[in-house]
């Protein structure tokens, strides 16, 4: 039974990978997709470093930083929108952690740096009965869902600057999650809206099959 689920699992994810356009760039072509999509100093670290760069479409998003806005709305107090300097004046924090995938990569002491939940939902104010937060992607339409207290453990983050500059485009620029005790696809790039919300509702990968609890090394894409 549990194999059988990882099975097709592990099908839908390469195979509605593999359909993309350009679903995946992987080896070689990440030297030359980052090299056209990244500043040249940025170009250099990445494509050794071990990241393979995921997009459901066939291009990824080019989100312009100014005009960028983060809204936080659903089951809130109040409704607010954020743009990358509001985002950067709160109380951005570090770290250092590893990034697993669940098709088999890792990449270890990625340096982050960004906002914590707990600070970046303080204004929006959840109400009584706010129980998870959805991730929505300016790639449509990509989402995925964490439960409050998952985004409330340490090391997750939503990430501005990633090893010593600003987000790359294809590390989902202006503003990603990081959640590096679950597999990368939890991890949603590119994020423009966080739905507050009562109830469950599953993310792209796990409307095809995938463990919305994807905690590393304890689910079924292991
Ligand atoms: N919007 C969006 N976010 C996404 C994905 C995607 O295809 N689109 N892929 C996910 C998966 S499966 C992984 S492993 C990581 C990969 O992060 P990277 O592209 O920065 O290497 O991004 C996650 N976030
Ligand atoms: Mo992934």
């Amino acid at each position: 039974m549990r194999m059988g689920e990882r099975a097709i699992g592990r099908a839908a994810f390469l195979g509605v990978v593999g359909a993309g356009v350009a679903g995946l760039f992987v080896g070689r072509d990440v030297v030359g997709a980052l090299g056209r999509l990244v500043p040249d100093g940025v170009a250099s670290i990445v494509p050794s470093s071990g990241w393979r760069i995921y997009t459901i479409g066939s291009s990824m998003p080019d989100v312009d930083p100014a005009a960028y806005r983060l809204r936080i709305d659903g089951l809130v107090e109040r409704p607010v929108t954020y743009g990358l300097d509001d985002l950067r004046g709160m109380g951005l924090v570090e770290q250092v952690s590893d990034f697993h995938c669940v098709t088999g990569w890792s990449v270890s002491d990625v340096h982050w740096r960004g906002l914590r939940f707990g600070e970046l939902l303080d204004e929006a104010k959840p109400l009584p009965g706010a129980a998870w937060l959805r991730f929505v992607s300016a790639e449509v339409p990509y989402d995925d869902i964490l439960t409050m207290e998952q985004a409330m453990l340490p090391d997750v983050m939503l990430a501005l600057d990633m090893d010593g500059g600003p987000l790359p485009r294809p590390h989902g620029s202006p503003a990603r999650v990081v959640m590096p005790q679950m597999y990368g696809y939890k991890s949603v790039k590119w994020v423009d809206r966080i739905e507050v919300r009562r109830d469950f509702t599953p993310g792209f990968w796990e409307q095809r099959g995938y463990d919305s609890d994807a905690w590393v090394g304890d689910s079924n894409g292991y």
